[in-house]
């Protein structure tokens, strides 16, 4: 890269920043979240520091931390936006088959993938590709590519500078700015759709979400999340800032030790739209709120742990979307998490959850055991925190915002080939990335402490 190119993390960063000013701009109770998520991690931080919060060494980061979702219509849409990710040093991460839960699409998530990049500046898209092979009326499917093959979601001096950075191998700072503008043109709601009335409301009842990636302009920004060191306080203090949250977070229950990923949100505006036809007025839910709570990532035991306790905590109760059976569901699953280790050594010698490793005082001589050197202070071992998303929860965060209207039965039908041929690559795979980098920094520990990795 030459040396006039803007460092990749700087263009994430600004275009970070450009995404949430936009939003909040368009959705206010987004401002009100922020600053209430703002006061909460200051509290803990207070309270507890941050090695126990379990975010040493990220104070800088979680300021600027948030993830967003954008649903495109097209394999064309979905691959031109990987190329406008690249260009900021975002990378397809993980596959989510969303038909599972009866949602008509399939998932990755653009992120950083190394350490350095992640400590800069962790900014994350779940991007979702609609399945027009899982609508059944023929009609409307055919009607829906139609209008989806003649909408352009690019600008076109977007595409110039995706096609600059790909030719040069980076774009200097006004190309860079440039391209932030530009860029989050694609992001920006528009209130008024590409389609009749008529259209719309055929959509909208076959499933809400294939209207919202159909009908409008482009794939709007759904919403943008703040990450809490402390969900459920946050939970608890929204009321008072006159928000109403889902009744139910999703993922694992509260724990001393965090793991992976606990979410919930709330609907955030009912808009107006206008239709092409000039037909009736009507309005739209596209845009909600969400809070994040990030903890440890798992290996894949500890994964296989999660899922199989989820599973048995659905067995015997599913949330109601009514948020009427929300005590009894926090019980079960406090319950049966119960047979989830909740200490930092029994995740690490159980080999539930990844570390990194950084070098502490001198090693005894002839030391090489990792937990006997992390017993004698000679390894300092810290949760690595999860960077991705759950199935899942991922459904009930969909499910929550797409409003109690009927809509059709799916089947289950993962396909990743599929996804990543439109994708136009390959999706990293997330464990072996947290492999990598927990193994990366064991080396370099050791190296640093003058001992030889036990084989
Ligand atoms: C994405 C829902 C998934 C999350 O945090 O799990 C998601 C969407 O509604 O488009 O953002
Ligand atoms: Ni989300």
């Amino acid at each position: 890269m030459s040396s006039t190119h803007t460092p990749q993390s700087q263009i994430r960063a600004q275009f970070s920043r450009a995404m949430s000013d936009m939003y909040r701009a368009e959705v206010p109770q987004y401002g009100t979240l922020m600053s209430l998520v703002a006061d909460v991690n200051a509290d803990v931080i207070a309270r507890v520091g941050a090695a126990a919060a379990g975010v040493a060494g990220q104070e800088a980061r979680l300021e600027v931390e948030r993830h967003g979702a954008i649903r495109v219509g097209t394999p064309a849409e979905l691959s031109t936006i990987r190329r406008l990710f690249a260009v900021m040093g975002m990378f397809p991460v993980g596959y989510y088959d969303l038909s599972v839960a009866g949602v008509p699409v399939h998932s990755t998530a653009f992120r950083p993938r190394d350490t350095a990049g992640l400590a800069d500046n962790p900014f994350r898209v779940f991007t979702s590709l609609l399945r027009l092979d899982l609508i059944h009326d023929v009609a409307l499917r055919e009607a829906a590519a139609q209008v989806l093959s003649q909408r352009s979601i690019f600008t076109p001096g977007c595409i110039a500078l995706i096609e600059r950075a790909e030719q040069q191998g980076g774009l200097d700072q006004a190309d860079a700015a440039q391209f932030v503008a530009e860029a989050l043109e694609t992001f920006r709601w528009h209130g008024k759709s590409t389609v009749t009335a008529d259209l719309y409301w055929k959509l909208r009842k076959t499933h809400p979400l294939i209207a919202d990636i159909v009908c409008f302009p482009g794939p709007h920004i759904n919403h943008l999340t703040p990450r809490t060191l402390d969900i459920d306080l946050v939970q608890a203090q929204m009321p008072a800032r006159g928000i109403r949250p889902k009744a139910v977070v999703e993922g694992p229950p509260t724990r001393k030790c965090p793991i992976l990923l606990r979410q919930t949100s709330f609907l955030a505006l009912s808009e107006p739209v206008t239709f092409v036809d000039g037909g009736e007025a009507g309005t739209h839910t596209a845009r909600f709120g969400e809070i994040e709570q990030r903890g440890v990532a798992l290996t894949p035991k500890g994964r296989q742990l999660y899922d199989s306790l989820l599973a048995e905590v659905r067995k015997r109760i599913e949330p109601a979307g009514d948020g009427s059976n929300a005590d009894a569901y926090r019980q079960v699953l406090g319950d049966v998490f119960r047979d989830f280790p909740d200490t930092h050594d029994a995740l690490r010698q159980q080999g539930l959850a990844y570390y990194r490793y950084t070098a502490g005082k001198a090693a005894a001589p002839g030391e090489h055991d990792v937990e006997a050197l992390i017993a004698a202070g000679g390894l300092v071992a810290e949760p690595i925190t999860y960077e991705d998303f759950l199935p899942v929860s991922a459904a009930g965060i969909f499910q929550s915002n797409l409003g109690n209207e009927r809509r059709d039965d799916l089947q289950a039908s993962p396909n990743r080939a599929a996804f990543e041929t439109a994708l136009g690559a390959t999706v990293s795979d997330e464990l072996a990335l947290y492999a990598a980098a927990q193994q990366a920094s064991l080396d370099a520990a050791l190296q640093a402490l003058g001992v030889a990795a036990r084989a």
